[in-house]
């Protein structure tokens, strides 16, 4: 049954059937399916890869892939907030944004969604932020962690920017930062000078978990 389920889901998606993806989706966020959030969740974004994949081949155009990142937001608005966590204690701040230039805001919204279930404080500062905010939310929010992503290769270098300008501010030292996205890879983040490369939410949850308890 549960794979029936998340082929339903997926099929429906990459079918670009925007009322059978919420359909499929409500079945699994109202808890009367064998398949999880985390399962459905995951799913989508292994579908949303697909899509990628066929944009970049030239079978589908911008507006099969604005289309796909329409329903996807909307499926993903009724699943993030039911991650659940085994959080039963505060373990501090984050802030998370994309960088300046990029608007993909899915797979930050789930690691936001992983990191809020684990019992953080999450302060998101949404997509396209500039290098400045970002400093200004670290001196604001005074965050353990700050989480970047990037999908777009041409923002990448953004995240050297916003690394530079906390160090010419003095925000650095005491600070973690983890970054993630399509764009980056774990040699990239440690040529910028972040902390870590997270591959996907659950792993870059894993981490700051690992640097709050430290
Ligand atoms: C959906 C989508 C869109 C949607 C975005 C909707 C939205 N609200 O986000 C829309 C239609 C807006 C869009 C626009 C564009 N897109 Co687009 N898009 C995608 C697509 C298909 C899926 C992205 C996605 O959501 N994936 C699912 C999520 C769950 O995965 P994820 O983001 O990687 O996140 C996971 C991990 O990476 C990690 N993670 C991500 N961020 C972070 C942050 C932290 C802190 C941590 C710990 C972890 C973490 O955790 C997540 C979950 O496990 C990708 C294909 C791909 N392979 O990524 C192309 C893709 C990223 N887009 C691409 C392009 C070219 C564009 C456009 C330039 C198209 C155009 N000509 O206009 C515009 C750019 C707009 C802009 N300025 O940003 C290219 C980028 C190529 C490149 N190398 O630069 C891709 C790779 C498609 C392709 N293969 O050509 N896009």
């Amino acid at each position: 049954m549960k794979r029936k389920e998340l082929e339903e889901l997926t099929g429906a998606f990459l079918d670009l059937e925007k009322k059978r993806t919420l359909e499929a989706t409500g079945v699994i966020a109202s808890g009367e399916s064998e398949s999880t959030v985390q399962e459905a969740v995951d799913a989508l974004a292994g579908a949303l890869q697909r899509v990628g994949k066929r944009f970049q081949e030239g079978e589908w155009f911008l507006g099969e892939l604005v289309y796909a990142g329409e329903i996807a937001r909307e499926a993903m608005d009724l699943l993030t907030p039911l991650l659940r966590g085994d959080a039963n204690e505060e373990r501090g701040r984050i802030v998370v944004g994309t960088v300046a230039g990029d608007l993909h805001d899915l797979g930050k919204d789930i690691f936001t969604g992983y990191a809020n279930s684990a019992g953080f404080d999450v302060v998101d500062l949404g997509v396209d932020v500039a290098p400045e905010r970002f400093a200004d939310a670290v001196a604001e929010h005074r965050p353990a962690a700050l989480g970047m992503s990037c999908l777009l290769t041409i923002c990448a270098g953004s995240v050297t920017t916003v690394l530079e300008e906390l160090e010419r501010r003095g925000l650095r030292e005491e600070l973690k930062v983890v970054v993630g996205g399509a764009a980056l890879t774990e040699s990239f983040a440690r040529e910028a000078g972040a902390d870590a490369f997270a591959p996907d939410a659950v792993t870059g949850t894993e981490i700051v978990r690992r640097w709050s308890k430290a």
